[in-house]
Formats: structure tokens, sequence, C-alpha cells
């Protein structure tokens, strides 16, 4: 069925590195206004806005202490309201994020729950008895350590998934549910269209809690017991229902480990859950025994397998959501193409091109459009993201990685590659600030910025705008038949997208070197690509074209 939001193209705002208005270092929301009319020309529908709730930032947002406040270094709820009002007036609809697997631990429902054990917020979270003065399982937290925080007051342990300022919500205490049903309305009265909802798949714990097995870490792997547990349906069914279904919105569960099956329940249109969910298949292609600390090389043939699995998948049921990147991620270019000078705007073209000319909904993250680049701070001080932090720290002292490689897979992998500030321009600290940024600017900020590509009509910007262009005009693209051809090839990425007897043929070359293809079509015209083509099926080094056959 047709739907509005599966026609978007959504561009994701990290708002602490994306522009500064008042010289503070810290980005912020007036900062956002200041930039509607650079998104609206480039052509988005929607900003998925990540966290600007009143937070300490132990995790930069994503523990939460006052949902209905915004964060003072933001700025305040008018500035909100203006954004929204200036987003609205351009046409782009805001979705904001919603982190309900956990809050702060400043927030004042823990600060109560924590207090004692017949506190009425005691159930808002996870509280259990150690088992010989051992945490009540063996599993380990993402960002470290146990995943399980004794606290003296009351003589329990408090679950923790990621930081220990992010105590897991309970989801069992159906007032806890109610409490989230209440702030989203919230929102939504407000006139937000949507959510982005933060590791939602992982709110319904298996309430035996077993332990896991036990990883290189030492720790348990506890994810069998809460990715998609037992009562997720029924909590998103009753979401749905009590809130989501009394306004048109626009919902993406991020869901690690969520499968193509798992995803058809969570998508469908008659399931009344949300509209689409993130997987990590793709972003975790590589990965080494230490996930992305230890990365190794990937095939392109483990990407095609992916990505056609999941077209193949929610062609009939569901509905894809599209990412290269976003805040937890690597720059696109730097993963996944080659940020070279000679190659980072091609390739960049080219996995515009892939990703762009798949069947749902692309998603862009900021400074995607322009081919920001990974960065490699020399020193472990330069680096902000607690996940960075607590990895370096935990596996230079347990001996598992050496210096020189955990640096690697910070260099490669960490989150702080897509959290330095947006380059604007060529001016100091690339335009983002007039003061000194909460985490450096990388240093190619003087060649790789917004000024210059809106300047370049050859630039990847105005390529994402005619990308996002071709879109809006050619029903085909967002609803065409995907099928892929040369499944076994390691450098060439061919696929067609069929809708009502247009068929249009996608080639990418991911490799360095020209690759010359026999395929049995008649071209009938080039619709985009990022060089005057030679002939349709000699591919230059990261080439990409798209032809009507
Ligand atoms: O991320 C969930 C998550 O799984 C990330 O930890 C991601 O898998 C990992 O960083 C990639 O290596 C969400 C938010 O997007 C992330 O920013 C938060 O840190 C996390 O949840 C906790 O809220
Ligand atoms: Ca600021």
């Amino acid at each position: 069925m047709k739907q509005w939001w599966k026609e978007a193209v959504v561009y994701q705002i990290y708002p602490r590195s994306f522009n500064d208005s008042n010289g503070d270092g810290i980005g912020d929301i007036p900062g956002i206004t200041e930039k509607m009319s650079y998104l609206a020309e480039l052509g988005i529908d929607v900003i998925w806005l990540s966290p600007v709730y009143d937070s300490p930032n132990d995790d930069n947002g994503y523990d939460i202490r006052d949902y209905r406040a915004i964060m003072e270094e933001f700025g305040t709820m008018a500035d909100f309201d203006a954004m929204l009002e200036e987003a609205h007036r351009h046409g782009i609809k805001i979705m904001m994020d919603l982190v309900v697997n956990h809050s702060s631990d400043e927030h004042h429902w823990f600060m109560e729950s924590r207090s004692s054990k017949d506190n009425p917020y005691r159930d808002y979270y996870i509280w259990k008895k150690g088992k010989d003065g051992q945490p009540p399982t063996n599993w380990g937290a993402f960002f470290g350590g146990s995943a399980w925080k004794y606290d003296e007051a009351t003589d329990e342990y408090y679950l923790h998934l990621f930081s220990k300022k992010q105590p897991d919500l309970n989801w069992e205490s159906e007032t806890l549910r109610r409490e989230v049903y209440d702030l989203m309305t919230y929102w939504l009265d407000k006139g937000v269209d949507g959510f982005r909802m933060d590791v939602i798949n992982m709110i319904s714990k298996d309430q035996s809690y077993p332990d896991g097995e036990t990883r290189g870490t030492g720790y348990g792997d506890g994810t069998p017991f809460f990715f998609n547990g037992p009562r997720i349906h029924e909590f998103m069914q009753e979401m749905n229902q009590e809130v989501l279904s009394k306004y048109d919105t626009i919902t993406v569960g991020e869901m690690p480990g969520v499968s193509v099956e798992e995803a058809k329940l969570y998508t469908g249109e008659d399931r009344n859950e949300l509209n689409m969910v993130f997987h990590f298949e793709h972003v975790d292609v590589g990965n080494g025994s230490f996930g992305k600390w230890n990365p190794t090389d990937w095939k392109l043939t483990d990407l095609k397998t992916i990505f056609s699995r999941w077209q193949e998948g929610l062609d009939e049921e569901g509905w894809n959501s599209l990412y290269w990147s976003n805040h937890d991620q690597p720059r696109a270019i730097s993963r996944f193409g080659n940020d070279s000078a000679e190659y980072r705007v091609r390739s960049g073209k080219m996995l515009a091109t892939l990703l762009h000319m798949l069947k749902g909904t692309p998603y862009i993250y900021q400074g995607e459009e322009f081919g920001m680049t990974n960065v490699a701070f020399d020193a472990i001080d330069k680096y902000r993201d607690i996940e960075t932090l607590n990895a370096y720290r935990d596996y230079t002292s347990n001996g598992l990685l050496t210096h020189e490689e955990i640096f690697r897979g910070i260099h490669e992998r960490g989150r702080d590659n897509s959290r330095t500030p947006v380059q604007w321009s060529a001016e100091a600290q690339g335009g983002f600030t007039t003061g000194t940024p909460w985490i450096d600017v990388n240093p190619n900020y003087v060649d790789i910025n917004a000024e210059a590509a809106r300047k370049d009509p050859d630039s990847l910007f105005h390529y994402y705008r005619q990308l996002i262009q071709l879109r809006k005009q050619n029903p085909v693209v967002v609803y065409g038949k995907y099928e892929l051809l040369l499944p076994d090839d390691e450098a060439v990425y061919a696929f067609t997208r069929t809708y009502e007897g247009e068929t249009w043929l996608v080639l990418c070359n991911f490799s360095d070197e020209e690759q010359v293809r026999e395929l049995p079509f008649e071209v009938n015209e080039r619709v985009i690509g990022n060089m005057e083509p030679v002939s349709p099926f000699t591919l230059r080094p990261y080439e990409a074209q798209v032809y009507k056959v």
C-alpha cells in the first residue's frame, strides 16, 4: 500500500555536532533552525533528531533525565518550538528520538526507585538480589563491565545494558508503560511527526534472567534473553493502540539482532506495530572476534547477500529502512567506499546510488551528503564517546588487544568518526563554531565542506539532490521490485527494479579497477551516474550507472 513515509527521505541530525549558534562549542537547536533552508535545498522530507531532552550527557543525550525538557546546552523549549515551526514551514517533518529502554540514573523516577524497596517507583526499574555476592546474571553491558550495578541503599543490583548511568526501565510495569505513552503523546500533541525508537527490541526481558554464554571478555552474552523478548510484540501493539494509531506518524525501531522474519512481524501493514526497523547486518560485516574493535575484511558478496535477503524478505510484507551510517557508525565512504582524494567523491556517489536505488526509505546522516570521512585522532584523549573510552580502557587493561590493535578498531569503527562537527565551510573550525568545539573538527574540513559542495555542480551534494528528485518523480524507485544480478561477483553490484512495465538497471563498481561485464539487457536511456558512461557494461573504478532497459 502507498504511504507518504515510504516515499520520504530522512536526514539524521546529531545536534551536538551539527551547528553551534552561540559560540559555546556545542551544536544547538537554533543552529538547526539556521540550516533549515540548506536541508530544504537538499530536498529531504523528514529530520530524525537525535535526543534533545534534558540529560547529563553520559551517553550524549541517550541518557534522559527529563523527557519533557530541552537539554540546557541545546537551548530552550521556545527554541524547539521555533525549529519545529521552521521545519514545517519548509515542508519538513520532525521525527524525535524515543529512548525508553532506559533512562538516566538522574531521572527523578530512578532517584525515587533506588531510595527504598517499597517506593512507588521501585518497579519502574529492574532490581534483583545478587547470588552469593555476585550479580544476578553474568551478562556483560554494551559499554563494558557487568550489566548489573550493586546499590548499597537497598542491597540489590539494578540492570543497565548500556552505561551504569543508563538503568533499564521495567516494561513489565504497566504504570511505567503508561508513563511512556503519556510522554509520547506530549510530543505528538506539540506537533512532532514520529519517533525513531532507541533499541526498542530490547525492552522485553526473559523474566527468568538466565546466564548467557561466556564470551572472550569473561562476561555472558545476555542478548538471547532480551533481543526480541517474549512480550515485545504485545508492547509494540499496545504502544500503537494507545498512542501511534491516533496520529499520522512515521516510526522506525532501532533493533540490534533483528532478523527478516522478526521484521515482518514488526512492520507488516496489518501488524499495527511500526513502519520500519533498523537492522545491523550490513554494518556488522567484517566484525572480528571482539566485534568492531578488531575488524577484518569483508566481501561484496556479504553485502549483496544481506541486502538481497532484506529486499526480497520485505518485498510483499513490511518495509525496509536504508542507511550506510549514523551517529553510531563510521563514515560511509571510509567504511564501504574509498576516502582517498582520488576516489572520495566518486565512491560516495556510487554508495549513494546503490542505497537510493534500493527499495525502502533512505536515511542520510549529517555530512554524508557532501562526503565527510572518518577521522584518526592520534591520542585517546581526543576521543569523547563513552563506548570508545571504556573499550580502550578495558581491552588495554585486560590485555585482549594491544594499544595498536584497539586504536585500529577505533579509527575504523569508532562512533566519534561520525560525531566530529559538521564541516560547513573552510573557515576556522569548519564554520561549525566561533568557539572551541566539544570534539575536534576533522582537519580535512578545508577541502571537504558544505559550502564548497554547494558551489560545485558536480559535487556529491548535488548528486544526492538529484537522487532525491528521481525518487519523487519515479514510482519505480519507491515501489519497484528488486532483483539481484551477478550474485557471485566480488566487484560489481548489479540489480534491477521493475514497476508497471518499467525496468531500471543499477550497476555499481565497488572496486578500484575497471570491470567489464556481459548483461542480457538493451539499454534505452541513462538515468543517472557518477561519470559519463563509455559503454553500458564497462565500469571504471567506483563507477555507478542507472539505465532504463
Ligand atoms: O545504540 C544501540 C546500539 O546497539 C549501539 O550501542 C550500537 O550497536 C553500537 O554502538 C555500535 O557498535 C543506541 C543509540 O543509537 C546509541 O547512540 C546509544 O549509545 C545506545 O543505543 C544506548 O542508548
Ligand atoms: Ca551552542
